[in-house]
């Protein structure tokens, strides 16, 4: 692995030690699934456990960093200038039907900048990594966007609406209408920081969604973008963190995806 900047170390050594027991839990939830009980108490304490793994990992290095994490919240809130952003299980509800696309998501940010990002996919044992200015990698190989050009050969990627989604019809209305402009039907696989990981290394050649928040995007933005991709936000928010509409792609088929999804004027962000 050529990892050798010290904060993507940090991100590397707290996420392996997390998907080791990641891993065997997954073997666990696979039995569970057939069992009465159900694994839902069972997943929440694995993402817990991941989530208190990783933490503990970057506090021991870093101990007065800001950490904002799905399930612990705000940790050194007071920390402005560092901050780490972290998924413990980004598609949660794959693990939990036992179904293997699920990722540990991590990113640095400095002064409000995405600087590393680490996306983990411990089931195939895929490891997504960038920092800024040194290009993006899937293990041991550099990796770059998709060089497809028009949108109606492109194969995108896209998730929700959230069960409690105010927009939910528009949700799906645009779904539709995008769905008219491609040839190849859009993949719905559910964890958005792998669906960013996809365009990274060109499975996808776009990925869209709204209503995401920013520990399941935030790795994924550095990653994509230093493959060679575009990262664009439907939101009129200023602040990065803040802004959960995303439209992610290989640059190519950029506007011709944001004008299709700006034609259909859904205004509530
Ligand atoms: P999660 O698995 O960590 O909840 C699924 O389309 C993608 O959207 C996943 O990355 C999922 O992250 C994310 N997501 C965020 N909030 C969600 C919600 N309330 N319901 C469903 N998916 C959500
Ligand atoms: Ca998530």
């Amino acid at each position: 692995m050529r990892i050798n900047s010290p904060k993507l170390n940090i991100m590397y050594k707290a996420c392996m030690k997390a998907a080791k027991f990641l891993i065997r839990d997954f073997g666990e939830v696979e039995n569970l699934q057939v069992s009465s009980k159900g694994p839902g108490d069972f997943v929440s304490s694995a993402d817990t456990r991941t989530e208190k793994i990783i933490i503990e990992e970057i506090l021991r290095a870093y101990p007065d960093h800001g950490i904002l994490s799905e399930e612990a919240g705000n940790i050194n809130q007071k920390n402005k200038t560092n901050r780490w952003i972290i998924d413990p299980i980004d598609g949660t509800s794959n693990f939990l039907n036992a179904i293997p696309q699920f990722a540990i998501s991590i990113g640095y940010e400095e002064n409000n900048q995405i600087k590393n990002g680490l996306i983990y996919d411990p089931i195939k044992n895929e490891l997504f990594f960038a920092e800024t200015g040194n290009g993006a990698f899937l293990n041991n190989s550099r990796i770059r966007v998709s060089k497809k050009k028009n949108l109606r050969n492109s194969l995108l990627g896209t998730g929700g609406p959230r069960s409690s989604s105010k927009i939910k019809n528009d949700i799906f209305h645009e779904f539709v209408e995008i769905s008219k402009n491609v040839e190849t039907p859009i993949r719905k696989y559910g964890s958005a920081s792998l669906d960013m990981a996809s365009v990274a290394c060109g499975r996808f050649d776009g990925f869209w969604q709204r209503e995401l928040s920013y520990w399941d995007i935030a790795a994924g933005t550095i990653i994509v973008k230093e493959a060679g991709g575009f990262v664009d936000f439907l939101d009129k928010e200023v602040d990065e963190s803040k802004k959960r509409n995303l439209v992610a792609t290989n640059s190519l088929i950029h506007k011709e995806l944001l004008d299709l999804i700006n034609k259909k004027n859904i205004e509530k962000n």
